[in-house]
């Protein structure tokens, strides 16, 4: 069987999804007029005035690769968000966000003027069983409280009110980020632009030099979602260390943790998170075929089925094979001897390179691109 090099396993996650917009912003009249400058509550001017923001035109600041050029011309996440929005809010100080009422990174408070404390993320097996309680319910509370971020259920050709949104969890919203970052987001094929498969697969957060960069401020603002749901800005996320897994195999498959497999290879009953369904599920970012078919973005409002859960045995169908252990420590060894953090021509097919180990498209004994993928 083959090993999988140390490709990054999203534990629990629902796949897929399209673009998200602040809800405030979803009116008939901000679309039409372009402007995002929502009036926070408790404030009476947009973006909360002087001091804290103020709205402004958005600069398109996108730069289009000629390479990219056909693809650009397809994908909704070009010239964002000055497709959708050209006046937007500019938040002044140690403000942020949509509305300017969150604070920039290292700030917390109403006024984000307290210095945040330096946060411990520990092993998910070092937490005592509150903590481990706290961990479920807080993911749990997430998934059940709608986010202030809707999904656009039509591209944005379509796009022709409010009636195109829909509501999503706070879950959800950030699996629909990580898919939106990725290829199968557009309808590559649909309008005849894209004569290959390559010209229209732009993917911003994998395959590249980006990718933990993108995955660490993806986890951060993920971190702070479930801290703010739950009321608790000192929680932190657990990190695993899979490379410690007895026989290498799922350790927090458990329904301690993030939930057993049945025998059907979905969520066991006995899980807290087995009330979760998923959606989109049909929107495979490996079949052709249906990409080339899909003309909307998947429904999130339709939940499909149970949740997966099924590991080492998702890759059946796309390799005939299985991954029948996690990473092995001589593996993550080897891919440490790397110096080199990412080499040309810096996508999957980069030989010796740190990020393409980590990212399981090399061989985790030579280094070399690997040719199965
Ligand atoms: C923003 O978009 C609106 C609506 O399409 C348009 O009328 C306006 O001229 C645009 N403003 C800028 C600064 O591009
Ligand atoms: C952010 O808050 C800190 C702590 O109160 C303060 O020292 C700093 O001046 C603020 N930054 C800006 C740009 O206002
Ligand atoms: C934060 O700002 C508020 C309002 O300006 C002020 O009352 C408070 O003292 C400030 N706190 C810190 C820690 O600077
Ligand atoms: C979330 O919703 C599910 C299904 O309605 C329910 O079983 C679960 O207890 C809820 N969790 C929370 C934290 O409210
Ligand atoms: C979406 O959520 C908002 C805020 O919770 C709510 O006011 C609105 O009614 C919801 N819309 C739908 C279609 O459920
Ligand atoms: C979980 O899945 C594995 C692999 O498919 C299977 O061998 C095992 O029996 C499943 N566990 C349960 C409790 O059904
Ligand atoms: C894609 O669309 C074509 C034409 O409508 C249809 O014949 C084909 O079965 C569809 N394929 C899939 C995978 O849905
Ligand atoms: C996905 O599509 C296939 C074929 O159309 C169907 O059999 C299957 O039930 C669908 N899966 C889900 C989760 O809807
Ligand atoms: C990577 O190494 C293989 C095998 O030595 C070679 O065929 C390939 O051209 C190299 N790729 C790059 C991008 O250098
Ligand atoms: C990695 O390379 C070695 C040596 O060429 C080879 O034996 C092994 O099958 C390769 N592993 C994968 C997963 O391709
Ligand atoms: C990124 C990419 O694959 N760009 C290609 C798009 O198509 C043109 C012409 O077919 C190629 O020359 C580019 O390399």
């Amino acid at each position: 069987m083959k090993a999988f090099g140390l490709l990054i396993v999203m534990v629990g996650f629902s796949p897929r999804g399209d673009a998200q917009f602040p809800r405030v912003c979803t009116n008939d009249a901000s679309l039409e007029s372009k402007e995002c400058c929502p009036t926070p509550v408790g404030f009476t001017e947009p973006c909360g005035g002087l001091g804290r923001g103020q709205c402004a035109d958005t600069p398109d600041t996108t730069k289009e690769d000629p390479d990219w050029k056909e693809a650009y011309q397809v994908d909704d996440r070009r010239h964002w968000p000055h497709v959708f929005f050209n006046r937007t809010c500019q938040c002044e100080g140690n403000f942020s966000g949509h509305d300017c009422t969150r604070c920039t990174w290292g700030y917390r408070g109403p006024d984000c003027n307290i210095t945040q404390p330096p946060a411990m993320r520990r092993n998910i097996r070092d937490l005592s069983d509150e903590e481990k309680d706290t961990l479920q319910r807080y993911f749990d509370r997430a998934k059940n409280t709608t986010s202030n971020y809707v999904y656009a259920l039509e591209f944005k050709e379509n796009i022709r009110g409010r009636e195109d949104f829909a509501n999503q969890s706070v879950w959800d919203f950030f699996v629909a980020m990580h898919y939106y970052a990725s290829r199968a987001t557009m309808p590559p094929f649909i309008t005849g632009i894209c004569k290959t498969e390559a010209n229209c697969s732009l993917d911003f957060a994998h395959k590249g030099p980006a990718f933990t960069t993108w995955h660490r401020a993806y986890l951060l603002e993920f971190e702070r979602a479930v801290q703010v749901v739950n009321n608790d800005p000192d929680w932190t996320l657990p990190y695993w260390d899979w490379s410690a897994a007895e026989d290498n195999q799922c350790d927090i498959c458990t329904n301690e943790y993030v939930g057993a497999n049945d025998t059907d290879g979905n969520l066991d009953s006995g899980s807290v998170f087995a009330s979760w369904g998923i959606i989109c599920a049909n929107l495979s970012s490996f079949d052709e075929e249906i990409r080339r078919n899909h003309t909307k973005p998947c429904d999130v409002t339709e939940v499909l089925g149970k949740l997966n859960r099924n590991p080492g045995q998702a890759d059946l169908d796309r390799f005939g094979e299985s991954m029948n252990h996690l990473p092995l420590v001589t593996e993550v060894d080897f891919a440490l001897r790397f110096a080199a953090f990412d080499t040309r021509p810096y996508n999957r097919n980069s030989n010796c390179s740190f990020r393409n180990l980590l990212e399981g498209y090399a061989n985790t004994s030579t280094g070399k691109s690997r040719e199965d993928m």
